[in-house]
């Protein structure tokens, strides 16, 4: 598209592009399902980074390249089977951080199936679509793992602890419809669709004030190991700080007269 900028090179690891306020990565392994290597996690660090740098992004769009979404680990890669909890330690855990402490909503659009810790790190986006043909697969207890990227603790918190474990122990695969009626995801939409309509939700999203949609993400978190009490305090706190910024002004006068809001802190 005319108003696209491409920020990285045909054959990096990962495709970033900008338009308007929505950088869109895409993970460019497709031969290998767009498993994760080192350099793939280099790669998807550094644009995340560098997305949240950038004061012109506000809203990013995860996806793949080719019919995958990802594979997890590259089980070929033989650096990951010297010492796996170092690779968790080096690579997953910063990327699931990352990801939970980005300045802008991430969007996840699930192209194909998305397996060990590509489901897991697709399920650690704030709002994830998939292609109708799309599927989640829990694979790590089929090698003799358990679920990591998260999985631990987002699967009980999304699906209940009766799916989540029937999910991890079994490692079937669950269709992107399942997903959906199971609340582990947002939508599942037509595998045509899922172009357009991720980034019309990236969109939607980057159109919004972007601190109260990180401050939502966090209280929605912090809330999971709070009391009523304290999470309502929590809700106080946080308001109380929103209440004082460009953006709560802009939207309450926007309402007033009857415009769009325009947004622009971050
Ligand atoms: O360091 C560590 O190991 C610790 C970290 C662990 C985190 C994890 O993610 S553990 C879980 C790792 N992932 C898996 O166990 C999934 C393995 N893949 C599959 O089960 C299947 O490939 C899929 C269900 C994802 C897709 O099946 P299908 O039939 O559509 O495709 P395929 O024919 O199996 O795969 C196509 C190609 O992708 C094939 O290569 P080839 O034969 O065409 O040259 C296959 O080897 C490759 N591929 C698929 N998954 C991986 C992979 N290559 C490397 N690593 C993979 N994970």
């Amino acid at each position: 598209m005319s108003d696209t900028t491409v920020l990285s090179s045909p054959d990096a690891l990962v495709l970033v592009a900008r338009r308007g306020a929505v950088s869109t990565l895409t993970l460019n392994r497709p031969a290998a399902l767009n498993s994760f290597t080192p350099g793939l996690h280099a790669e998807l660090r550094a644009s995340l980074d560098a997305a949240a740098a950038d004061s012109r992004t506000r809203a990013v769009l995860i996806t793949g390249a080719g019919r995958a979404f990802c594979a997890g680990q590259d089980l070929n890669d033989p650096g990951g089977r010297l010492d796996i909890g170092a690779v968790i330690e080096t690579h997953y855990k910063p990327l699931v951080l990352r990801l939970q402490s980005m300045p802008v909503p991430v969007v996840c659009a699930v192209n194909g199936v998305a397996a060990g810790a590509g489901a897991n790190f697709a399920l650690c986006c704030d709002v994830v679509l998939a292609a109708r043909s799309a599927s989640f697969i829990q694979a790590f207890s089929k090698i003799g793992l358990i679920p990591d990227c998260g999985g631990t603790w987002l699967l009980p918190r999304l699906v209940g602890r009766p799916r989540a474990l029937a999910l991890a122990l079994t490692g079937d695969k669950l269709s992107a419809e399942d997903a959906e009626r199971f609340g582990l995801i947002w939508q599942a939409v037509d595998d045509a669709d899922l172009p357009a309509r991720a980034f019309a939700l990236a969109e939607q999203l980057a159109a919004q004030p972007a601190r109260a949609l990180v401050a939502t993400r966090q209280a929605l978190d912090a809330a999971q190991s709070l009391s009523l009490s304290d999470a309502l305090g929590l809700e106080a706190r946080v308001q109380g700080e929103l209440g004082r910024t460009a953006d709560f002004a802009e939207g309450v006068e926007a309402f007033k007269q009857k415009r769009p809001a325009r947004f622009a802190d971050r």
